[in-house]
C-alpha cells in the first residue's frame, strides 16, 4: 500500500517510520477494501481517520459506478457528512436505514480485547447508536492506538457524556464508585465548556487502574444524567491498525 516515492507528501517517512497520517490512511483503505462492497448501506463516524475511509469509499464506488448503477447510501452523525457530500456520496439516515451493513469508524485506544474508548474528538453517542445498528463494526486506527489495556496509550480517561445540569453528581457518583477523577471537559478557548453535538456535555474520567470495562460502562449509564459512554464493550468486530512500518496489522 505504500508507495515509495518520496515527493508525495501521502507517502512521507519521517526517520524510517511512517508518520500518523499516512497510517490512518493505510488502515482505512485496507478495511474498506476488505469490508464494504458496492450497494451497501454504510455507517460512518467522525475524527480524522475516517477522512481517509471517505475518501476510499469516494474512489472505490466512482470506479464502480462507472459499470455499475451504485445505489449504495451512507449514514451518518456530524462531520463527516459534508465530506460524504463531497465525495459525492448518497447521505442517508437511520430513519430511512435503521439496519447497517457495515459501520465504520476510528477510535482513540483499542485494548485486546477490542474494547475502545472513543469521544477523544467529542463524539460518541451517535457513533455509538450508528455502530449498534450495523451488522459488522469496523474500527480504523494508526499505531498509537494500538494497546494492550486501556489507559496505556490514551492518557485523558473515558469520555462521559452527560446532561449539563446533571455534571457535577455524575463526576462525584462516577470519582466514588469507580475511583480517579471525572472532569468537565472544557473547549480550547477556555470560554466554556464543550457541547456535544447532542448539546450535552462530556466528562472525561481518569481511572486509576484496568477495570471490567462492561460492568463499568453498564453501571455508569446507570446513573441518571449519563446519556453515553465513550467505552465501546463487544461492540467492534475487526480493527485494522496502520503500523510505522507500513504494513496493516488487524485485530
Ligand atoms: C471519533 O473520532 C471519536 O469517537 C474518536 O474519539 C475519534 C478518533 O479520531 P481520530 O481518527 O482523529 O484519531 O471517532
Amino acid at each position: 500500500h505504500v508507495r515509495s516515492s518520496s515527493s508525495s507528501s501521502s507517502s512521507r517517512r519521517y526517520h524510517g517510520t511512517l508518520m500518523a497520517e499516512e497510517a490512518k490512511k493505510l488502515a482505512a483503505y485496507a478495511a474498506v477494501d476488505n469490508h464494504i462492497q458496492n450497494n451497501q448501506v454504510v455507517g460512518v463516524g467522525s475524527g480524522s481517520t475516517i477522512v481517509y475511509a471517505v475518501d476510499r469509499l469516494g474512489k472505490t464506488f466512482h470506479l464502480i459506478l462507472s459499470t455499475h448503477a451504485s445505489k449504495a447510501e451512507y449514514c451518518v452523525c456530524s462531520y463527516a457528512r459534508q465530506l460524504i457530500l463531497q465525495h459525492g456520496l448518497t447521505l442517508s439516515d437511520l430513519d430511512r436505514h435503521p439496519e447497517l451493513d457495515v459501520a465504520i469508524d476510528g477510535a482513540d485506544e483499542v485494548d485486546a480485547a477490542l474494547t475502545l474508548i472513543k469521544g477523544g474528538g467529542g463524539c460518541l453517542t451517535q457513533e455509538k447508536i450508528v455502530a449498534g445498528c450495523a451488522k459488522h463494526f469496523i474500527v480504523i486506527a494508526d499505531y498509537r492506538k494500538d494497546s494492550k489495556a486501556l489507559g496505556q496509550q490514551w492518557k485523558k480517561g473515558v469520555p462521559v457524556e452527560v446532561i449539563p445540569m446533571a455534571y457535577v453528581p455524575v463526576s462525584r457518583a462516577i470519582a466514588r464508585r469507580f475511583g480517579g477523577e471525572a472532569v468537565l471537559r472544557m473547549a480550547v478557548s477556555k470560554a466554556g465548556p464543550v457541547v456535544t453535538d447532542n448539546s450535552n456535555f462530556i466528562l472525561d474520567w481518569k481511572f486509576e487502574h484496568a477495570q471490567n470495562w462492561k460492568e463499568v460502562n453498564t453501571a455508569i449509564k446507570m446513573i441518571p444524567g449519563v446519556v453515553e459512554t465513550g467505552l465501546f464493550v463487544g461492540m467492534a468486530e475487526r480493527v485494522y491498525f496502520g503500523m510505522e512500518d507500513g504494513r496493516v496489522k488487524t485485530r
